[in-house]
């Protein structure tokens, strides 16, 4: 049997781009985008179906940073007519809900609810408009030599080698380029946890929403979050056990219980409707230093995982790949390897102040398992200064719209 690379070169179809882009998701399918504004080559490559890619339930809340930057790369057409601005949340506690006033305490920032996958199905779009290379459903892909000529390897009906100048990791939480780097030099890199001891259930339910804001609620038996997709269809969190199975959660049972951590003195509550999609996701903080490795630039949950309370898994994503495309570009057009060098560092400036953020709402918000009840009346006292406090409200209207763009460049 001849040795493995010349069997492999044998049946290998071989390809050639500037940037190789692992991940159809948020970041990679955007990247690619902003690359290809700037004249910049790249395949992308995804390992689910364009089925699964498009009917997967994540995120919904876009910043004001997020949202110009789309609509500033004409991709905010439908974003513009679908999605839905809100001027401010609410914080409920002690059974009585209060506003945070984002129009008032930003000067006019605002977030836009907007469902994630409509997003990925709108750059998915973009991209085929485009006529640029987009793989759905590939196997057995693997990245290599991306300290001096990076290659990608995968398989569809054929086997493919990728040779690139640039591999951007986009694969996510669970993908294969954070474990790439990992494996090639532990010591390249730091990994930062945290989890933490809860998840959340969450839920579709085809039922207008009762509210026009999102509510966030601190009850005694527990987090719960009342969100939106659309003036159709509500999305609804409860916080659970981290071990939770989701087949011990009827829909009867999840309506009692987020009646029952909703209820207010002025009467309000969610509608109830057909629930169309549950699950439970972790609540975990991850943080990799560098967000790169030679030639090889993670972006996007593939270098970042924070708890989805501050809302803002997405956007890290996005501002990620703004950073990476504007150093892509200043290197194919001015040769220069200043922004390319300076990428990690400008990214982690953003990513510790959002993963701040998030600890701090979900600290906030959610009850401590061991049920102190020190710490739930502390939390109280918490939620009452920041819905009282004209400078703790600010803070919070900041962070959840969103920090500055600029925040990345000292
Ligand atoms: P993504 O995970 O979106 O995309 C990575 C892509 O890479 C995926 O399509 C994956 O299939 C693909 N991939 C993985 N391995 C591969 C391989 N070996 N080869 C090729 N492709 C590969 N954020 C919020 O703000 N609010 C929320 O409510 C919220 N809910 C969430 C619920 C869940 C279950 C999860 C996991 C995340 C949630 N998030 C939420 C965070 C989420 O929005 C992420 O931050 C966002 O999807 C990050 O985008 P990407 O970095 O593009 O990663
Ligand atoms: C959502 O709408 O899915 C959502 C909103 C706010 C969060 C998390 C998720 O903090």
């Amino acid at each position: 049997m001849p040795p493995e690379s010349s069997r492999i070169k044998l049946c290998m179809k071989s390809l050639r781009t500037q940037v190789g882009i692992v991940g159809a998701g948020p970041a990679g399918l955007l990247l690619g985008h902003l690359l290809h504004l700037q004249g910049i080559d790249s395949i992308i490559l995804e390992d689910r179906s364009r089925e699964y890619v498009i009917g997967r339930v994540r995120a919904g809340v876009l910043e004001q940073g997020t949202v110009d930057l789309l609509v500033s790369v004409g991709l905010g057409e439908r974003l513009q007519r679908e999605g839905m601005r809100h001027g401010a949340i609410q914080l409920c506690f002690r059974r009585q809900r209060h506003r945070i006033n984002f129009d008032e305490l930003t000067s006019g920032r605002s977030i836009t609810v907007y469902g994630q996958n409509e997003l990925v199905t709108d750059l998915i779009a973009a991209r085929q408009a485009t006529g640029l290379p987009l793989y759905f459903s590939v196997r057995d892909l693997r990245v290599a030599d991306f300290d001096s000529a990076p290659r990608i390897t995968f398989q569809t009906e054929d086997e493919y080698e990728i040779q690139c100048d640039f591999i951007a990791g986009c694969d996510g939480g669970h993908g294969v380029c954070r474990p790439s780097i990992l494996t090639r030099d532990a010591g390249a890199v730091n990994v930062y946890e945290r989890q933490y001891p809860f998840a959340w259930l969450g839920i579709l339910a085809q039922a207008a929403p009762s509210c026009e804001e999102l509510v966030y609620a601190l009850h005694e038996q527990g987090f719960a979050l009342f969100s939106m997709r659309s003036p159709s269809i509500t999305r609804l969190y409860l916080q659970c056990a981290p071990d939770e199975n989701i087949e011990n959660w009827s829909d009867d049972r999840i309506w009692q219980e987020l009646t029952a951590r909703f209820e207010t003195t002025d009467g309000w509550s969610p509608n109830r409707g057909p629930v169309l999609q549950k699950g439970i996701s972790a609540m975990h903080s991850l943080v990799v230093e560098p967000m790169r490795c030679g030639r090889l630039f993670l972006a996007g949950d593939a270098a970042h995982i924070v708890p989805a309370t501050g809302a803002k898994g997405l956007n890290l994503a996005v501002a990620d790949v703004r950073v990476l495309a504007r150093a892509l570009a200043a290197y194919y057009r001015e040769g220069r390897k200043d922004l390319l060098d300076r990428y990690s560092d400008q990214c982690l400036r953003r990513v510790w102040a959002v993963q701040r953020f998030s600890w701090w709402m979900t600290s906030m918000l959610h009850l401590a398992p061991d049920g102190v009840e020190f710490d739930y009346r502390r939390q109280l006292a918490e939620l009452d200064y920041v819905t009282t406090s004209r400078a703790a409200m600010t803070c919070l209207a900041e962070n959840y719209t969103g920090l500055p763009l600029e925040i990345e460049s000292p």
